[in-house]
C-alpha cells in the first residue's frame, strides 16, 4: 500500500515537472483512473484551499497532508496519508490524493505529517459531509471538489472541512455494491438491518461509533484526541 502510494506520488511529481517544463508528456501511464492502484484500493483526492500559516495555526507549518485514518478495534490507527504539500509554497489550491484501503470506513483529517510522514500526525481540522465525519467503506473513488476550512470556536479542535458542491462521499459510494449510492440506500452494507438500526452501517467490522475521533482518549478535554497531537 505505502510503497504503491509511494510510487503514484512520485509519478505524480514527475508529471508536474514535465508540466512546468512546458512540455506534456506521457507520465509513465499515470492517468488518474481506476486501474492505476494496488487492488483494494479506492482514492480520495480533491483540491484544498489552504489559508496563510498565521490564519491557519498561529504557528509556523512548513509541511501539510490530508489523510484518511481508519480507527480499529484494537483502538489503535491505520493511516493513508497524501503526498506532503508546503502551505507556504501553495498560491490558490493543492491537490491532494490519498490511497485508502477501501474495505474500511476512515475519517479524512488535515494534518502536520508525522515524522515519518506515513503515520497519524498533528491535527488541524477533520472532513465533514452533512456533519457526518465517517467517510463509508467502498470500492468508489471519491471526488472532493475543492475542499474548504471552516474555524470553529476552537481550533482546530473544531476545523472542518466540506468538500465542494455535489462532491459528498455518500453519494458517490455503494459500499454494498447493490447499484445504490449510500445516500438511496436504507441498509448500505446490505445485511438487512437498516441504517438508522445498524452500529456498523456499512458494515465495515467496526462499530461506527468508535471509528469517529470523539471515541479517541482526550486526557485535556481540549477536543483534540491524545493520538493526534
Ligand atoms: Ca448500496
Ligand atoms: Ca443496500
Ligand atoms: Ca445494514
Ligand atoms: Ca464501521
Amino acid at each position: 500500500m505505502t510503497t504503491m502510494t509511494s510510487r503514484r506520488e512520485r509519478i505524480a511529481r514527475v508529471c508536474v515537472g514535465a508540466a512546468i517544463g512546458a512540455t506534456l508528456v506521457a507520465c509513465d501511464g499515470f492517468t488518474g483512473k481506476e486501474g492505476d492502484r494496488p487492488e483494494g484500493f479506492r482514492l480520495v483526492e480533491g483540491r484544498i484551499v489552504v489559508p496563510d500559516d498565521a490564519t491557519l495555526l498561529g504557528r509556523q507549518v512548513t509541511g501539510l497532508q490530508l489523510a484518511a485514518l481508519h480507527l480499529r478495534a484494537d483502538g489503535g490507527i491505520t493511516a493513508f496519508p497524501s503526498a506532503v504539500f508546503d502551505p507556504a509554497a501553495v498560491r490558490a489550491e493543492a491537490s491532494f490524493v490519498a490511497t485508502v484501503q477501501n474495505d474500511l470506513d476512515v475519517v479524512l483529517v488535515l494534518q502536520v505529517p508525522s515524522a515519518t510522514q506515513r503515520g497519524a500526525g498533528s491535527f488541524l481540522g477533520v472532513f465533514s459531509d452533512a456533519s457526518e465525519t465517517l467517510i463509508a467503506r467502498g470500492e468508489d473513488d471519491l471526488d472532493l471538489g475543492t475542499v474548504t476550512i471552516s474555524f470553529g470556536a476552537r481550533t482546530p479542535a473544531d476545523t472542518t472541512l466540506a468538500g465542494g458542491p455535489g462532491s459528498s462521499p455518500a453519494t458517490q459510494t455503494d459500499s454494498d455494491g447493490d447499484g445504490l449510492k449510500n445516500d438511496v440506500d436504507d441498509d448500505d452494507d446490505d445485511d438487512g438491518t437498516p441504517d438508522v438500526a445498524d452500529d456498523d452501517v456499512a458494515g465495515d467490522g467496526v462499530d461506527d461509533a468508535v471509528q469517529r475521533l470523539s471515541a479517541l482518549t482526550d486526557d485535556d478535554a481540549d477536543g483534540v484526541p491524545d493520538a493526534l497531537r
